[in-house]
């Protein structure tokens, strides 16, 4: 029996109608701009976001960095959460291959204001980097997967288009806030440059995401994957299930939202849990009143068929497609059990 895997909603398995559509794909060379999947995809993903353009890549780690790349030069500064996933978990690549200038904001749950924001940008002096670009990442995961509300991400758009800022949307989880919101994906991009979103986490894809933007933004984000290595040939056999993914897996995802629901609901009634409210598919457990430690705390859940990620007593659950109401039961009994 497969475990009931908690760790993350990348853990996701392509459906039937995702492997049918791989091996039916028509396919061709995507440097030349020949694969009619990608192409399909990309037309589709820039609709949904409201955008001219869109481009398929590998991961959203290059489509971020590609996003920072196309947006800014050498020595420009970015202002982001210090602990989103482009500052805290893809290896440093913005400093590295896109060389900016990262200036973190206060946030409260993964989100900042446009007056941080604009306590944070500097004048023109000869002492400052270049202010250029803003990210918000949306839902954000260490925030707990909390969704901005719409009128913050407009006042912070707003904010730095009168400071001849551009802003990007790390929306790896895009999806989940336009549900959690109940509006249209491109309602929450509405005000925003350039958006990344995965269809390889919750709606289920195996592998992918897309980066929109202006053709513009587009045209110089493709010579940026390219750069980067991730022009991909025949992809249009993994484009094909993005495609599923957008058009049959969004509406779905209040089912993972459901369940997040009922999982932290039973969490939060043992003794010594407490758990941030819960928005989206993420369920934040506290659990450093029990005394458990972590790695007891995981190795007992596995025990129990229940998967999830070490770290410290504040751990992260991630509901999705592949875990359905007994699952979720599953899981609340192992807790149960193993908080103890
Ligand atoms: N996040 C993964 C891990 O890398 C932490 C996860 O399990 O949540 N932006 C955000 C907000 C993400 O959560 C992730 C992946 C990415 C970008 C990167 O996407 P990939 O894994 O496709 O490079």
């Amino acid at each position: 029996m497969r475990p009931v895997d908690l760790r993350s909603d990348t853990v996701t398995q392509p459906t039937d109608a995702m492997r049918r559509a791989m091996a039916a794909a028509e396919v061709g060379d995507d440097v030349y701009g020949e694969d009619p999947t990608i192409n399909s995809l990309e037309e589709l993903a820039a609709e949904r976001v409201g955008m001219e353009a869109a481009v398929f890549v590998p991961s959203g780690t290059m489509g971020n960095c590609m996003a920072i790349m196309a947006h800014c030069e050498r020595g420009d500064e970015i202002f982001l959460d210090p602990r989103c996933h482009i500052m805290s978990s893809e290896a440093g690549g913005p400093a590295v291959i896109a060389s900016v200038w990262p200036n973190a904001l206060p946030v409260t749950n993964g989100q900042f204001t446009a007056a941080d924001l604009a306590a944070a940008i500097r004048g023109p002096n000869v002492h400052n980097p270049r202010p250029r670009l803003v990210c918000i990442e949306n839902t954000s995961n260490n925030g707990g997967g909390s969704v901005w509300p719409l009128e913050r991400i407009a006042e912070v758009s707003r904010l730095a288009h009168e400071r001849g800022l551009v802003v990007h949307m790390d929306g790896a989880r895009l999806f989940n806030a336009a549900v959690a919101l109940g509006v249209p994906a491109a309602q929450v991009c509405a005000s925003v440059d350039s958006v990344m979103f995965c269809v390889s986490k919750g709606l289920g894809a195996p592998v992918g995401s897309l980066l929109c933007g202006s053709r513009a933004f587009i045209d110089r984000a493709r010579r940026a994957r390219k750069m980067l290595g991730g022009g991909m040939r025949q992809a249009g056999v993994i484009a094909a299930a993005g495609i599923v993914a957008l058009e049959s897996m969004v509406d779905r995802l209040a089912e993972d939202h459901a369940n997040a629901q009922r999982l932290g609901a039973g969490l939060a009634d043992l003794r010594g849990v407490r758990i941030q409210p819960v928005e989206t598919n993420f369920v934040m457990v506290d659990y450093a009143d029990t005394g458990v430690a972590p790695k007891d705390l995981v190795g007992r859940m596995r025990e129990r068929g229940v998967l999830c990620s070490a770290g410290g007593t504040r751990m992260r659950l991630v509901t999705h497609k592949d875990v359905d109401q007994a699952g979720i039961e599953q899981a609340l009994t192992a807790f149960a059990a193993a908080l103890t």
